[in-house]
């Protein structure tokens, strides 16, 4: 049912058929330019090539109006910038030499129809996530400079005609960034944020807290940030986000229908916070500040007096700050605390959460914990955490560290990255299911992959080690596991590529690609 392509419109050899000739303006019928064969990442659902193609031009106006506005506005926004066009934004109900976004209350949750026709283009959506999906997908159907931030002249700026009805397996589709262990400013956290969209990826998960930093202010305990947050991995300055940074990012984000999950990580990963504060600390005195690349996973004094209220602080003043319904609180590799100590805090953890009228979120290890559902555990590395926590009525988010590591080298080729779980080209970050066996989806939220970043310093190292991986990644969690084949995603990927260079993201040109020039 999948790709009933009929390329006769983008036969170059065909008459009339010429990437030379650009259109100048209006009407767009039997336009003379050619459109690139659709490839859409992640795949959708259904797709089959029309014939003919829609060409984009001075005169084309977007309509919509109400809840579509927004997200209008904001695919106007982004193809001024490249086509120069005005691109109007106005109510209406005229489809023809326009593109139309409206509502369609029969599509399923974050699902859409679009249709490209020579005369106009239509996006449907059920809500307001699927059309803004629909409109990610207009955009990999244009030429890929429509990514680019500034004028390009001489484009023709031609879609194929093309209808698509797609939606996501998974409602739960994320990467997460460690800030911690190096810093990653505003701006570049919103830079991602952007090629998150483009995937359809729908979550982004901040570890905000880590032994080598702590990158979220608290006004009630202001340490955390003026030492905890002085410094990183390697000894760097370090940084964090005051509270209005963070709500700006999770504005942001949520423009783009992505929800920020923040987590403050305890009981372990906890040394920031104790060479803050002397009172969290047995003697009384702060720590000294920890900027090594490995992990030590310095746990809470789990019995100190200040210890709890201080968790309690925190918590409370992220949840105030966080409109979502999550709350990840860690709970990985606590080596330090007795097994039966860390049941207990987790336990009364999930009350500070729960008072906030919030859902519990941790890594696997939550798993061995009598918790209340709803919770969720965060399966990295412990398959049988992870089925524990099902069994305790929890549901899981699946990010096998084999699969979804990031920091993972690709291959050996990669100067620089961990191996501790194997390679991770992008093939194993594609060809992989995420439902344990014996599972089923219905226990997953989906999948999220995790950037740490003990070796990733700066922006292009952080794009080389996201991209394109995340992009394998979006598409495990968008696309039904039948319609997934690694070899179909690998020459579209090579098609992808021309996008993210438009982009300026620097990803890792992996050999598995035979990228297109
Ligand atoms: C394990 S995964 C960790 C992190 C490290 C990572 C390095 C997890 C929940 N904990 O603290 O950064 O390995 O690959």
């Amino acid at each position: 049912m999948y790709f009933l392509l009929l390329l006769a419109c983008t036969d170059p050899d065909k008459p009339g058929h010429s990437d030379s000739e650009i259109p100048e303006s209006g009407d767009s019928g039997d336009s003379p330019a050619m459109a690139a064969p659709p490839s859409l990442i992640p795949r959708p659902s259904r797709m089959e090539a029309q014939e003919g193609s829609f060409v984009l031009t001075a005169t084309t106006g977007i309509i919509a109006s109400g809840d579509a506005l927004a997200t209008a506005e904001l695919l106007a926004e982004g193809l001024r910038l490249s086509t120069g066009y005005p691109l109007p934004v106005t109510p209406g109900s005229d489809a023809s030499g326009n593109i139309i976004l409206d509502f369609d209350s029969s599509l399923p949750p974050e699902g859409y129809k679009l249709l490209v026709t020579p005369d106009g283009i239509t996006l449907t959506a059920a809500d307001g996530d699927g059309l803004f999906w629909a409109t990610q997908s207009l955009r990999q159907l244009l030429p890929p400079e429509n990514f680019q931030k500034k004028v390009v002249p001489d484009v023709a700026w031609v879609l194929p005609a093309v209808e698509v009805e797609d939606a996501p397996r998974f409602g739960w589709r994320g990467g997460m960034i460690d800030v911690a262990r190096h810093f990653f400013t505003v701006e570049e956290v919103k830079r991602q944020i952007d090629l998150f969209a483009l995937h359809k990826l729908n979550r982004l998960h901040l570890h905000l807290t880590d032994d080598q930093g702590w990158r979220i202010e608290i006004l009630s305990w202001p340490q955390l940030t003026a030492i905890g947050g002085s410094t990183e991995v390697g000894g760097g300055e370090g940084g964090f986000y005051t509270q209005a940074d963070y709500q700006e990012l999770v504005a942001y984000a949520a423009a783009r229908h992505i929800l920020l999950i923040p987590e403050l990580d305890f009981p372990g990963h906890a040394h920031a916070a104790r060479a803050s504060y002397g009172e969290l600390n047995p003697d009384g005195l702060p720590l000294d500040l920890y900027t090594g690349e490995g992990v030590i996973s310095t746990g809470l004094w789990l019995d100190g007096p200040s210890t709890r209220d201080f968790v309690e602080d925190v918590w409370t003043e992220i949840a105030t700050i966080t409109p979502g319904p999550y709350l990840h609180v860690g709970g990985d590799e606590a080596i330090d605390s007795d097994p039966d100590d860390y049941s207990a805090f987790l336990q009364w953890l999930q009350g500070v959460v729960q008072a906030q009228d919030k859902s519990l979120i941790g890594w696997d290890e939550v798993g061995t914990v009598e918790l209340e559902a709803p919770f969720i555990a965060q399966y990295w590395w412990n398959a049988e955490n992870a089925r524990n926590a099902v069994a305790g009525g929890g549901q899981l988010i699946a990010s096998p560290a084999a699969h979804c590591y990031l920091d993972m080298k690709y291959d050996r080729s990669n100067s620089f990255g961990q191996v501790w779980a194997g390679y991770v080209n992008v093939e194993d970050a594609y060809a992989w299911e995420p439902v344990l066996s014996g599972l089923e989806d219905a226990d997953f939220m989906g999948v999220e992959a995790p950037l740490w970043t003990e070796m990733v310093t700066d922006e292009a190292q952080m794009d080389f080690m996201l991209w394109p991986r995340l992009a394998a990644e979006a598409e495990v969690g968008w696309t039904a596991a039948a319609d997934r084949d690694w070899e179909d995603f690998r020459g579209r990927l090579a098609t992808h590529g021309a996008r993210l260079d438009n982009l300026n993201v620097g990803y890792y040109a992996s050999p598995e690609v035979e990228w297109q020039p």
